[in-house]
């Protein structure tokens, strides 16, 4: 009887180192996404940081605030219209919008523009996010 035990453990070792194996392949398969925090000003007529780069697979979390009146951070083609509010008299900054989740799943440069009616060069207040390979 004692020489099975032996060959017992051997067989429990393997399939441990086996489960073990299967485990760390399972996680190098479908590796967590990468998460970027990004908090943005916006203001008459900008948003800081105007272009953010992030690699494909990344979601990138996105809070916004204002430094005077009313803004949004809009995208239509990817379904995004993020009101940022006014900043209130007194107050440094307005309050916080969002946070919103962009999965960043294609490669390209993505525009977003503002459309309040937050005065005349509001065309040039754009952000851009970058997702590259
Ligand atoms: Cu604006």
């Amino acid at each position: 009887m004692s020489g099975i035990r032996p060959s017992r453990r051997a067989v429990i070792a393997l399939f441990g180192v086996a489960l073990l194996a299967w485990g760390c392949r399972e996680n190098l398969m479908e590796p967590l996404p990468a998460v970027r925090e990004v908090n943005l000003t916006a203001w008459q007529w900008g948003y800081e940081p105007a272009r953010i780069t992030v690699r494909k697979g990344t979601i990138l979390r996105l809070r916004a605030r204002s430094l005077d009146v009313e803004h949004t951070l809009t995208n239509r083609a990817l379904g995004i219209d993020l009101v940022i509010p006014a900043r209130k008299e007194g107050e440094e900054k307005g309050p916080e919008a969002g946070p919103i989740e962009i999965p960043a799943t294609v490669p390209g440069t993505y525009a977003f523009t503002c459309h309040a009616s937050c005065g005349p060069a509001r065309s040039r207040q754009i952000f851009k996010l970058v997702v590259t390979n």
